[in-house]
C-alpha cells in the first residue's frame, strides 16, 4: 500500500516505520528568563514553555520533529510592524541596570511586567517565529510549532500590552510578504484561537488584503480583555483590507469544542477555501482550553486537534503555530501535544463532542456571516434552522427483551403507539381540539432533574429512551423540538425522594419545594415548548397516556397558576403540581413538582428522602455539564449537596 505524501519528498521514514511530515519545533530555554522582577507569581510564567517541552519529550514526539534553536529577531524585521521607537525601547530594556527603571516603563503599558531578560526573550520569541515560518515557506519543513514567550498578539505597532512585547506572528507574516518575495508567499491566513482578541495583529494588517486575519475570542459585548469594540464582528478592515479582518466575538465564557467547531465549519473554513492562502500562521494561545484560569472556556485537546486538522487542508499543509496565551500548565501541555500529533499526521486522538453550541453561538455566527457575506460569497446563505435547533441523535428504542419487566413496558409502548397512529388519522376529532388551542401558546418548561439533559428531555417530545432509562417514552403528539433552550436559577429547595422509580430503578428522584426559599438556588434548564407539548410531558411524567381527551393543564389553569403560583392537578402522579416561576419574554415559566402537602410528608418521613438513583444522577450531571456548563466536579457537588441537606 502506498503511503500518502511519500512522493512529495517532504515525508520521511521513522524508526517506527511510519512516514510522517517534517515538523519543526522551536524551543529555547533562554525564553524562560523573562520573569516578574521580584519573583511574584504571574500566570504568564517561565514554566509555561517548559511544561510543553517536557510533555512533547516525554511523549516521544519532539524526537520525531526537527528541533530548531531560538533565533534573535532583526530590528529591521521588527520594524515591519512596530515603530522604531517601540523597537528601541524594548531593546533598551536590556541595558537598564535597575529594576525600577524597567518597572516605570512597564507601568506605562497595560498588563506588562519586565525584568533584565525580557528584551532578550522578546527578540528570541519574534525571531524564532520568523525563522520557523521561513523554513516552512521555503519547504525545508512542512509545518511547525514555535513554543515561545513572551506572547505577541496583543502587542501593537507602538505599544506592548497583555503580556506581549513584540507581535511575533505579525513580524513573521510581514517578513514573508515584504522581505522574501521570492518564496512566493503572497497571501497569508492568520488564525488566532487565543481566548483573547488579537488586537495588535488586527491593527497591523487592518488595511492589508494580503493578510486575512481571523480571531475568535471571548468578547462579552466588550467586557472581556482587551476590553472595547475592537474585537467586535463589525471590525472588517478598511481600504483594500476591507473584508480581510474577521472577528468572532463570543458573548459568554464556557465556550467549548462545539462552539469553536461551529465557527470553523460555518465561517473560517468556507472563507479559507475562497481566500486560498499560501501559508497559515496560527496564533495558538491555549487559554480557551478547559481548565484555564483566565479564559473560562472549555476547549479540549481533541477540540484543538480537530480545529488544526481542518486548517491543514489548506496551503498544502504549510502551517506555523506560535504559542500565545494559555495559563493552565496541564491544559497547555496536553493541548500542545494533541496539536503536534496532528502536525505529524499521527492518527487523530480519540474523542467526541457531546455538547451542542450555545444558542448565543449560533446568533454570533449568523451575525458574522451576515456582515462578512459582502466580501465572502460562501457566507451568504442563512444557516438552516435544522442546524440551529440541534436535533439529538435518534434515541434507540429497544422493544424485544427476555426481561419480563421490559416486555411489560414494550407492550405498554406498542399499545400507546398504535393509539397514536389511530389518532393521527382523524386529526379533527373532539379529542384533539384542545390540542389545537394549546399548540398556539408557548411556555417555558423549567426542568431541574434528569430533563436538564437535552437528549433525556427529548424522549418526552420525540419518543425513545437514553442510557440508564429502564423505560421507553412515547413522546408528544407534536414532535417539534423546543424552540429555545436556556439556563437559569430559581430560589427553590431542590431535594431527592421516593424509594425508586419505574424509569430509573432504586433511588430517589428530584423535586423542588413549590414554595420559594431565598436561601436556596436550584439550577434549571428551560425549554420553550407549546402548552400542548407541556401537557404531553405532564402526562408522561405522571404515568398517564398522552392520547387523553382532555388536557391536564389548560388555558384556565394557566391563568390561575400565574396568579396563585402553584396548582395541584389531582392527577395522582408524583409530579402533578404545576408551579409558575415567573415570566421570561412574556412567556410563563412552568415547572412540575410535588404538592406542598407532599413536602410535609417528606419532612415527617412519611415519604422517604433518598439520594438519587445512580443513572438518574449521571443524567443530571450530563445536563449540568453540557448545557449548564458546570465542571463534572461542580455538578456532582451540586447534586450531593441537595441530596445530603435535611429538608
Ligand atoms: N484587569 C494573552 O493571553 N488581563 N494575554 C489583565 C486586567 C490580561 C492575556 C486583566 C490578559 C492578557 C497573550
Ligand atoms: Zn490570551
Amino acid at each position: 500500500m502506498a503511503m500518502a505524501g511519500e512522493s512529495s519528498g517532504n515525508s520521511y521514514g521513522d524508526c517506527d516505520g511510519k512516514s510522517h511530515r517534517k515538523v519543526g519545533l522551536v524551543y529555547d530555554e533562554t525564553m524562560c528568563k523573562h520573569d516578574t522582577p521580584n519573583g511574584e507569581n504571574h500566570p504568564e510564567c517561565p514554566d509555561r514553555i517548559r511544561v510543553i517541552w517536557d510533555k512533547l519529550q516525554l511523549a516521544g514526539v519532539s524526537q520525531r520533529c526537527v528541533v530548531v534553536g531560538g533565533s534573535k529577531a532583526e530590528d529591521k524585521h521588527l520594524q515591519l510592524v512596530h515603530t522604531k521607537d517601540h523597537v528601541s525601547l524594548v531593546q533598551s530594556l536590556s541595558t537598564k541596570k535597575k529594576d525600577y527603571r524597567r518597572n516605570r516603563i512597564a507601568s506605562q503599558w497595560n498588563s506588562i511586567y519586565l525584568n533584565g531578560s525580557s528584551s532578550e526573550a522578546a527578540y528570541l520569541a519574534a525571531g524564532s517565529v520568523v525563522k520557523l515560518a521561513e523554513k516552512v515557506a521555503e519547504g525545508e519543513l512542512d509545518c511547525g510549532y514555535a513554543i515561545v514567550r513572551p506572547p505577541g498578539h496583543h502587542a501593537e505597532p507602538d505599544e506592548a500590552m497583555g503580556f506581549c512585547l513584540f507581535n511575533n506572528v505579525a513580524v513573521a507574516a510581514s517578513y514573508l510578504l515584504d522581505e522574501r518575495p521570492e518564496l512566493g508567499i503572497k497571501k497569508i491566513l492568520i488564525v488566532d484561537w487565543d481566548v483573547h482578541h488579537g488586537n495588535g495583529t488586527q491593527k497591523m494588517f487592518w488595511k492589508d488584503p494580503r493578510v486575512l486575519f481571523f480571531s475568535v475570542h471571548r468578547h462579552e459585548h466588550g467586557g472581556f480583555y482587551p476590553a472595547g469594540d475592537d474585537g467586535y464582528y463589525d471590525m472588517v478592515g478598511e481600504a483594500p483590507g476591507e473584508g480581510f479582518n474577521i472577528n468572532v466575538p463570543w458573548e459568554q465564557g464556557r465556550c467549548g469544542d462545539a462552539d469553536y467547531l461551529a465557527a470553523w465549519d460555518h465561517i473560517l473554513i468556507p472563507v479559507a477555501k475562497e481566500f486560498n492562502p499560501d501559508i497559515i500562521l496560527l496564533s495558538a494561545g491555549f487559554d480557551a482550553a478547559i481548565g484555564d484560569p483566565l479564559g473560562g472556556c472549555r476547549v479540549t485537546p481533541y477540540g484543538y486537534s480537530v480545529m488544526l486538522k481542518k486548517l491543514m487542508e489548506f496551503a498544502q499543509g504549510k502551517i506555523v503555530l506560535a504559542l500565545e496565551g494559555g495559563y493552565n500548565l496541564d491544559s497547555i501541555a496536553k493541548s500542545s501535544l494533541a496539536c503536534v500529533q496532528v502536525l505529524l499526521e499521527d492518527k487523530p486522538i480519540q474523542g467526541s463532542f457531546e455538547a451542542y453550541p450555545f444558542e448565543s453561538t449560533w446568533r454570533v455566527i449568523q451575525a458574522v456571516r451576515k456582515k462578512l457575506s459582502a466580501y465572502w460569497p460562501s457566507l451568504t446563505d442563512e444557516l438552516s434552522s435544522d442546524l440551529i435547533d440541534q436535533k439529538t441523535p435518534t434515541p434507540i428504542i429497544v422493544v424485544s427483551s427476555s426481561d419480563s419487566e421490559t416486555e411489560d413496558y414494550a407492550d405498554d409502548i406498542l399499545d400507546q403507539m398504535s393509539r397514536l397512529n389511530i389518532e393521527n388519522h382523524h386529526v379533527d376529532t373532539v379529542s384533539t381540539s384542545w390540542r389545537r388551542d394549546l399548540s398556539k401558546v408557548d411556555v417555558w418548561y423549567a426542568s431541574f432533574g434528569s430533563n436538564m439533559w437535552k437528549p433525556r428531555f427529548l424522549c418526552y417530545i420525540q419518543g425513545g429512551q437514553t442510557e440508564g432509562m429502564k423505560k421507553v417514552c412515547v413522546g408528544s403528539m407534536d414532535k417539534t423540538p423546543p424552540k429555545e433552550i436556556t439556563w437559569g436559577t430559581f430560589p427553590h429547595r431542590l431535594f431527592f425522594g421516593r424509594e425508586s422509580s419505574v424509569t430509573w430503578g432504586v433511588g430517589g428522584v428530584a423535586f423542588i419545594n413549590p414554595l420559594t426559599d431565598l436561601n436556596d438556588q436550584t439550577r434549571m434548564c428551560f425549554y420553550r415548548i407549546t402548552l400542548e407539548q407541556f401537557n404531553d410531558v405532564l402526562f408522561q411524567e405522571n404515568g398517564l397516556k398522552v392520547d387523553s381527551d382532555s388536557p391536564l393543564f389548560d388555558l384556565d389553569t394557566l391563568q390561575s397558576v400565574e396568579k396563585k403560583g402553584s396548582i395541584p392537578l389531582a392527577s395522582g402522579g408524583w409530579y402533578g403540581n404545576v408551579v409558575c416561576l415567573g415570566k421570561e419574554c412574556n412567556i410563563p415559566i412552568l415547572t412540575m413538582t410535588c404538592a406542598v402537602s407532599a413536602v410535609e410528608k417528606f419532612k415527617s418521613g412519611e415519604i422517604p428522602l433518598r439520594p438519587p438513583a445512580e443513572a438518574y444522577a449521571n443524567t443530571m450531571v450530563k445536563g449540568l455539564v453540557e448545557g449548564g456548563r458546570l465542571s463534572e466536579e461542580e455538578a456532582k457537588a451540586y447534586i450531593d449537596n441537595a441530596a445530603s441537606k435535611p429538608l
